[in-house]
């Protein structure tokens, strides 16, 4: 008789050593691309293994939907390392916590906190166009003069999460806000790393003085929640019941769990740990991912001044120079709703998304997965694929467009921005107002531009926990329309 089929594990590169040498000639930690390259030799799907971590490196659209949408509860798990245990309290966010039914409460109540101070209300978009207006007032008093844009963007994106979580916000030049800034850049410059090295043990090259410096930024980051934290605590014990944020929300939660008034969290306990790192996770990717993907936009934007015109000669069309751009103007601007598409396309954020875990032996495609692995998706190599990309290295928003200029909001199955399934983007929605509001109002009254003198650099990325722009300087011109308005229609 015929002998019952083993186990059938994806192709698995003969010695790991090799990998870390690769990274060494290619002088980075360009983990996406090497993964992608990779395939020629080994297919799209194959694994690693490094001592007791088997890792299976997932290259296209139809493995990846089998692991985040069909199989997504099986591939819920998150890996433990060294640095996100440290930056959320050994998971006690919902990023890097595994699957829990505790985590899964997390994630419904931040989802329902996020939809009513966040999509659905009308507040949110005041706040979005205040910020906007702030930014357009600081780029129309540094016209002319290179303006280093990524301080600026980074403090409009902040001041809506902060009031989303927190109902505060920052002036310019405030202390809190500048050593924030600090702490945020030395935890994306070092999570990832070390989480590298958990992953892959052989990049070595994780010194501990980088530790040494995500511990203190990590420091400084929970001083700041802590005190956000009491003082929503101290305005609750002062009799005051009102939902101003996410904090509030999650606070009030808490209790109700406590007095036993939820059916959905019987036996579930959520400590003060799990609020602060929940609000840590909301707080640090609202800033990072969509300060990231605006500083990406103006980039491309230098790069392509025929771009940028197209999306100037919308806007003057459909908004035009009499009042601001809102929300409800989207539909009518497909172009520019189209760039942004093209931008998170050709540079995803988080280009390897985070490491999955399978919690029992499972399969992708005909592959047997054992339990226990984690499953690295990626996206780049997704979103570079040329079987479904015309051109996939080029910049072209038109790809989002049909030939009468409407929007398709999914030209090929194989584009993740947000991911998919259980562990899907919460921030999709949030994200997509801030990307929009922001440019369509820098846009409508500014010409961006390369200051003369200085030389742009290739749009290439710097691999971490985000995908990192490059620094440019910007010169911004106040449009024909504003001449003599300064700045304000
Ligand atoms: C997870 C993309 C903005 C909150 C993720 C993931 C991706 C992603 C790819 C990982 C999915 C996975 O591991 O399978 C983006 C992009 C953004 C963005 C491209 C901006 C354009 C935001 C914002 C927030 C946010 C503004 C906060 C309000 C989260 C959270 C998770 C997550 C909490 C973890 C979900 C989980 O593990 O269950 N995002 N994100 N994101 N995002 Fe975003
Ligand atoms: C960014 C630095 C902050 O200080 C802490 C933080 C919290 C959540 C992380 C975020 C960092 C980076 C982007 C992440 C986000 C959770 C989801 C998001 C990883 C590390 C993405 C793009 O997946």
């Amino acid at each position: 008789g015929r002998l019952a089929p083993g186990p059938n594990y994806p192709r698995s590169l003969p010695s790991w050593p090799i990998i870390g040498s690769l990274l060494h000639l290619a002088g980075n930690s360009q983990l996406h691309l090497l993964f992608s390259g990779l395939q020629r030799k080994y297919g799209s799907l194959y694994s690693l293994r490094m001592g007791s971590h088997y890792v299976v490196v997932v290259n296209s659209y139809c493995h990846a939907k089998e692991v985040l949408l069909k199989k997504g509860k099986t591939f819920s798990g998150r890996p433990r390392t060294v640095t996100t245990d440290l930056l959320t309290r050994e998971g006690k966010d919902i990023a890097f916590a595994s699957y829990s039914p505790l985590w899964k409460f997390q994630r419904k109540l931040v989802h329902s906190g996020l939809c009513m101070f966040g999509e659905g209300s009308l507040a949110l978009e005041k706040i979005i166009c205040q910020e906007a207006a702030s930014l357009c007032q600081t780029l129309g008093a540094s016209q002319d003069t290179p303006l280093d844009m990524a301080p600026e963007l980074t403090r409009a994106v902040t001041n809506v999460v902060c009031s989303l979580c927190f109902n505060s916000s920052y002036q310019r030049g405030d202390p809190e806000f500048e050593a924030m800034l600090q702490y945020s850049q030395g935890i994306v410059d070092t999570v990832a790393r070390e989480g590298l090295v958990d992953i892959f043990p052989w990049l070595q090259l994780f010194p501990n003085k980088d530790l040494a410096l995500l511990k203190r930024c990590v420091e400084v980051r929970d001083q700041l929640l802590q005190q956000k934290f009491a003082e929503h605590k101290v305005s609750r014990a002062r009799g005051s019941d009102s939902v101003n944020d996410l904090m509030d929300a999650l606070l009030r939660a808490k209790l109700n769990m406590e007095n036993n008034n939820s059916r959905l969290a019987q036996g579930l306990e959520l400590t003060d740990d799990h609020l602060l790192m929940t609000v840590g996770d909301i707080f640090g990717a609202g800033v990072e991912t969509t300060t990231t993907v605006l500083k990406w936009t103006v980039l491309y934007l230098l790069h392509y001044p025929q771009v940028q015109r197209k999306i100037q000669e919308e806007l003057d069309r459909e908004v035009g120079s009499e009042r601001h751009p809102q929300l409800g103007d989207r539909q009518q601007l497909p172009y520019l709703e189209a760039t942004i598409s093209e931008v998170l396309r050709i540079r995803p954020v988080s280009p390897l998304l985070i490491p999955h875990v399978a919690l029992t032996e499972a399969s992708i495609g005909e592959y047997t997965i054992p339990k226990g692995a984690r499953v690295i998706i990626n996206l780049w190599s997704i979103h570079h694929d040329e079987k479904e990309w015309d051109k996939p290295a080029e910049f072209n928003p038109g790809r989002f467009l049909d030939e009468e200029g409407k929007r398709i909001y999914s030209p090929s199955p194989s584009y993740l921005p947000f991911g998919a399934g259980i562990r899907v983007c919460l921030g999709e929605a949030l994200a997509k107002m801030e990307l929009f509001l922001f440019l369509a109002w820098t846009l409508q009254r500014f010409t961006l531009e390369t200051p003369a003198g200085h030389v742009l650099p290739p749009p290439e990325g710097r691999f971490g926990v985000v995908l990192q722009a490059p620094r440019f300087q910007v010169k911004a011109t106040l449009r024909e329309a504003w001449h003599g308005l300064s700045g304000e229609p």
